[in-house]
């Protein structure tokens, strides 16, 4: 039972700061730390918002670990990192961890810069395995002794980068111990063939425990009992062999220990102490609980994944000031709309169903919805066979996990010019993720491409007739769109294609031109509207195009207006901004002095979205401050 916050007793938790402070204490008040560790999440994420169920799932497994090993000379580097809260409180960062996903306050995520025991920044699946490999190889070449453990959980052990690591880690014999954290959850239920392997290995677990539990139960019958029991040896055997735990994972070069049950304390500390002494590559297969502890994770870990803030006692989301829909909730609905019309068209998503809004759509056309796992390089060439052979595949990934494709973008779709539409949610700046999760390089590194049209819509409206432009054009696309709820526009009652590289003149002035794309041009026609009233006449164009650019639009800019601002949610280099500026120099546009309004050469870290649009000058005020600063 979860307590509020004025009347949760920490008693253990306040003799532990750091991991040396756990091997004082002993497996019952281990037990109690778990669980006061697990209130102190539960009623942090509540207020703080942060991905709560996993990191309640992994609070035994941190306990254990930094119980058994001897960190940080021993590395403990977590995959994703979302589940690592525990590992964060008993670290150092007990005092600090309100301040969680706070600008300025700790990360969400493992960050080196902020502690030791941080030993890898991470924030993307699957990279943990390659990093330890690394580690391994280090200590290898400097003789050194110390244990590097990979924690890894069985969706992220579903991608590529997990697969290509295993397979050089089992063949090096390097010294690492790898602990699969099996929920059997991704962020929904994981998928794939990996994914069922291990539900069997656990399927013939529990077989076997059943099977020494009807033993007992037989052999305490007096007489007739220890009769069946031998003669149900036979069966016996053949139930052994029904699964060979592990079997894959020895055959790939690692010792395979387990399945483990990942809530006692008693039983891991033992089996670490155990792994801990063993030579060459160890897989730890670890059973936990996705949101443990907490009633209402336990029984939806889906929707308490990542969660914004919520009442603790019924487990509800604080309600929302905005009852405008999300841009993806509106992807979600017109992809309905235009498959239903199209047969050609279907779904992909890389383990992100929920996320990119793709249930109704799963729903709806089951045949035609694909989720392939934690695998994006995979899911961008899949669509490219796809299309190949006729359909029309919409990938609906966030922007940054979008960056693992990059090569398949190029090889597998731009170079074929296949008509691949890529729907990169969460575009621009994210928020409280932090670095790792900001999507603020896809017009740079989509625009470069050759086939590729690059479009963002101003608001959710644009958004569903750039969707039918987007699967009607023949061509690769990607629409980016942000984070967030729209604007609240009226809808259109009719879905219409948009001219491709075609821009729009939304106000008109006389003294400076905004060009602004995707979730800058309503701040900029907010801007313009407040400089209107202090005799600031600016022009607002919503660019709709990253590429191609509407030539014609922007060269009449450049000629009418000897000031532009150009602004942008997304890196400066290579950016929109950017483009511009290449397409003004090649026309050889002269005279016109202009301003780029966008994210400078660093990466941006965790707070509100509206705080990092403030701190880089990406909303009204700053767009103000920038005109002003221009007409002075
Ligand atoms: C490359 C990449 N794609 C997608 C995600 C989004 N994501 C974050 S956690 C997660 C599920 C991870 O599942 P698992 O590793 O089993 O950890 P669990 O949450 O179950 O503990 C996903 C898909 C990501 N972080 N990185």
């Amino acid at each position: 039972m979860v307590k509020q916050p004025e009347i949760v007793d920490y008693s253990v938790l306040e003799k532990v700061n750091f991991p040396q402070d756990l091997k004082t204490l002993t497996i019952a008040e281990l037990n109690t730390l778990a669980q006061e560790i697990r209130d102190l999440i539960i009623n942090t994420v509540a207020s703080r918002g942060g991905h709560l169920a996993s990191s309640l799932g992994a609070v035994e497994l941190a306990l254990a670990l930094h119980f058994v090993f001897n960190t940080p000379q021993d590395k403990i580097v977590w995959d994703v990192g979302h589940q690592a809260y525990a590992h964060k409180i008993i670290t150092g960062r007990k005092e600090s961890f309100s301040s969680l996903r706070k600008q300025g306050g700790i990360s969400g995520f493992p960050r080196r810069e902020e502690s030791i025991y941080d030993v890898f920044n991470v924030g993307h699946s699957g990279t943990s395995i390659s990093a330890a490999a690394g580690f391994a190889q280090a200590k290898c070449l400097k003789g050194e002794k110390d244990k590097i453990i990979a924690v890894i959980g069985d969706g992220s052990m579903t991608t590529g980068l997990a697969f290509e690591a295993l397979n050089w880690a089992g063949d090096s014999k390097k010294d690492m111990i790898i602990v699969l954290n099996d929920n059997e959850m991704s962020i929904s239920p994981n998928v794939g063939a990996l994914s069922s392997y291990l539900n069997r290995i656990m399927t013939g677990h529990r077989v076997t425990k059943l099977k020494a539990d009807v033993k007992g139960f037989l052999k305490s019958i007096p007489g007739i009992g220890e009769h069946i029991v031998r003669l149900s040896q036979q069966v016996e055997e053949s139930l052994k062999t029904f699964v060979v735990p592990g079997a894959l994972f020895e055959e790939l070069g690692f010792t395979y220990v387990g399945p483990l049950e990942g809530h006692r304390l008693d039983y891991l500390i033992k089996n670490f102490e155990n792994i801990r002494d063993m030579e060459g590559p160890v897989l730890a297969h670890v059973l936990t609980k996705k949101g443990k502890g907490y009633r209402f994770a336990e029984e939806k870990p889906l929707d308490y994944h990542g969660i914004p803030p919520f009442d603790v006692d019924t487990g509800e989301p604080l309600s929302s000031a905005s009852v405008f829909p999300t841009y993806t909730e509106m992807f979600g609905k017109t992809i309905i709309e235009l498959a239903r019309a199209d047969r050609r068209i279907v779904a992909i998503t890389a383990a992100m169903c929920e996320g990119t809004g793709l249930e109704q759509f799963k729903q709806n056309f089951p045949q035609r919805f694909y989720d392939v796992g934690i695998a994006e390089q995979h899911a961008v060439t899949f669509a490219a066979g796809l299309a190949v052979e006729g359909f029309i595949p919409v990938v609906a990934i966030y922007s940054t996990f979008l960056q693992r494709a990059y090569d398949q973008i190029l090889h597998d779709v731009c170079l074929q010019k296949l008509p691949v539409v890529f729907a990169v949610d969460r575009a621009g700046i994210v928020g409280e993720d932090g670095a790792t999760h900001q999507g603020l390089f896809d017009y740079s590194y989509l625009r470069s491409i050759p086939h590729m049209i690059v479009m963002a819509p101003k608001d959710e409206n644009e958004l569903r007739h750039m969707l039918k432009t987007a699967v009607e054009c023949g061509n690769p696309v990607a629409l980016r769109y942000p984070r967030g709820r729209g604007v609240g526009v009226k809808l259109d009652q009719e879905l219409k294609t948009i001219k491709i590289g075609r821009g729009e003149v939304l106000r008109k002035g006389s003294m400076l031109a905004v060009v602004a794309i995707g979730s800058t041009v309503y701040p900029s026609l907010a801007a313009a509207q407040k400089l209107a009233a202090q005799g600031i006449s600016v022009e607002v164009i919503n660019a709709r195009f990253v590429k191609p650019l509407d030539s014609a639009l922007l060269l009449k800019a450049a000629l009418s207006f000897k000031k532009i601002i150009i602004v942008e949610e997304n890196v400066l280099q290579g950016g929109f901004g950017s483009a511009v500026l290449e397409f003004f120099a090649e026309k050889g546009v002269k005279g016109a002095q202009i301003k780029r309004l966008g994210i400078p050469d660093e990466f941006v870290e965790h707070a509100t979205q509206a705080q990092l649009r403030h701190k880089y000058g990406l909303d009204e005020e700053g767009i103000v401050r920038a005109v002003k600063q221009m007409i002075k």
